[in-house]
């Protein structure tokens, strides 16, 4: 048996058949601007420090009418971090562990959310204040279907914060650039703005330490990263504002999500300094979990949404709201705002291959790869459970991202294509696949 069959292909197939249901349509049209918020965890929304409201303008978001809210939304990243959130969200395809997708797939054919959207009559262009090189977007922006790329070059730079470019340049200068986009025909655009100043390790001048810490916080990662997502909350809040103060606000659809942690669970001491800080476990299901906020407005909403689901979900579910079906290629995501059915995360990167979540259960490969040592917990007692009865999932999980491999090693799109949907399966068969 290959690691593609044709019944997988025409299940894979299926699966992309996007089904009319709630929400359906409601951005058809609009203009849709997705910002990838760096280090965005979902922790932060609705969070008080002492009385003090950490991100108050994604609460404010979140509470509009028009807005959806997707709370159990998780990271899913390969080699690549954040170019990997990027690729993952807009393929609906697992990423590479051997490299960064953008690298190892440069010259490979897609048809994810700028593709289609184009399709659609948008004109899609990229934003994002670094090196157009770094994590070779460049090229994969190209190839992803992106007409133009503002990058660093575009901006002046003003103040450097951490990474570089501060989000408060970022987000005025994209104005312009934005008005330039919406006045360049009648179409509608596609906006992919990437923030940076939320960076590891968060340090921020002390002028823009805006939240006052209690002394057990102060200089530490936590303490550090509320400073520093304060800080890009309130440009995100500025942003929203600039949008309507131009009249694009009103026929824009806002999706807005983060890339991914900010604080890794692996260490003992951050560990424990968050759990002890959010009063539960600080482990794999907090620390992956970023949220996920769509705004279309004009539409009376406000809901959130706990399908559990990851950045391999952000296509079908924005194709959903959007109204755009993917008539040539793949999903392996679902559209979260309609799927009723099981769902699960396959994770692959802090937690080994195999490893897995559901609405209600983790299930974590150890380290040396061993099923026999890996370990399961429910997720609302943290009992631990018998991981006997996981075997059938792990095994499932695997096969999944296997598959995913296949298609990208193999390009398989690009035949798909090419042949009206049809591939050789002769031509398929081998043992070529990436993460081991
Ligand atoms: C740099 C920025 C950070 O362009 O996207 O990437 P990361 O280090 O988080 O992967």
């Amino acid at each position: 048996r290959g690691i593609l069959t044709k019944e997988d292909l025409d299940e894979l197939k299926e699966r992309t058949q996007l089904k009319d249901g709630k929400l359906t349509g409601i951005g058809k049209d609009k203009n849709l601007i997705v910002l990838q918020v760096e280090s965005l965890q979902n922790f932060v929304i609705d969070l008080h420090y002492d009385g003090q409201e950490v991100t108050p303008n994604l609460n404010k978001l979140i509470k509009d009418k028009s807005s959806i809210y997707y709370d159990r939304y998780y990271q899913l990243l390969g080699r690549g971090n954040t170019s990997d959130a990027e690729f993952v969200s807009h393929n609906s395809v697992y990423p590479s562990m051997e490299e960064s997708s953008y690298v190892q797939y440069e010259n490979n054919t897609f048809y994810g959310l700028p593709k289609i959207l184009k399709d659609n009559g948008y004109t899609p262009w990229a934003f994002h204040g670094y090196k157009k090189e770094f994590w070779n977007r460049a090229n994969a922006y190209v190839n992803q279907g992106f007409e133009r790329f503002v990058s660093e070059e575009d901006y002046k730079i003003g103040e450097t914060l951490g990474f570089g470019l501060g989000d408060e340049d970022f987000f005025h200068q994209s104005i312009d650039y934005l008005k330039e986009l919406d006045s360049k025909d009648d179409n509608p655009f596609y906006a992919f703005m990437v923030t940076l100043t939320s960076h590891n390790p968060y340090k921020m001048p002390e002028k823009y330490h805006e939240i006052s810490l209690r002394d057990e916080h102060k200089d530490t990662i936590l303490g550090n990263y509320l400073q520093s997502i304060h800080y890009t909350d309130k440009y995100i809040g500025e942003f929203i504002e600039r949008l309507k103060e131009e009249g694009l606000y009103d026929n824009t659809v806002l999706a807005l999500y983060g890339d991914h942690f900010a604080i890794a669970s692996v260490n003992k001491d951050v560990q424990e300094l968050m759990s002890n800080f959010l009063e539960k476990d600080y482990d794999y299901d907090t620390m992956m979990n970023i949220p996920l906020i769509v705004h279309v407005p004009g539409e009376e909403i406000n809901e959130t949404i706990s399908k559990m689901g990851s950045q391999l979900d952000f296509l079908p579910t924005m194709l959903n709201i959007m109204g755009y079906k993917n008539e040539k290629g793949l999903m392996f995501g679902r559209d979260l705002t309609n799927y009723k059915d099981y769902n699960f995360i396959a994770q692959q990167t802090y937690m080994q291959k195999g490893s897995f979540m559901d609405e209600d259960k983790m299930f974590v490969i150890a380290r040396d790869g061993i099923f026999d040592h890996s370990k399961a917990i429910k997720l609302d007692t943290r009992e631990e459970l018998d991981i006997s009865q996981f075997r059938g999932m792990y095994e499932k999980v695997i096969d999944e991202i296997n598959k995913s491999d296949f298609i990208l090693k193999k390009d398989i799109l690009k035949e798909l294509l090419q042949n009206n949907g049809e591939i050789d399966f002769d031509q398929l068969q081998g043992p070529d696949i990436a993460n081991k």
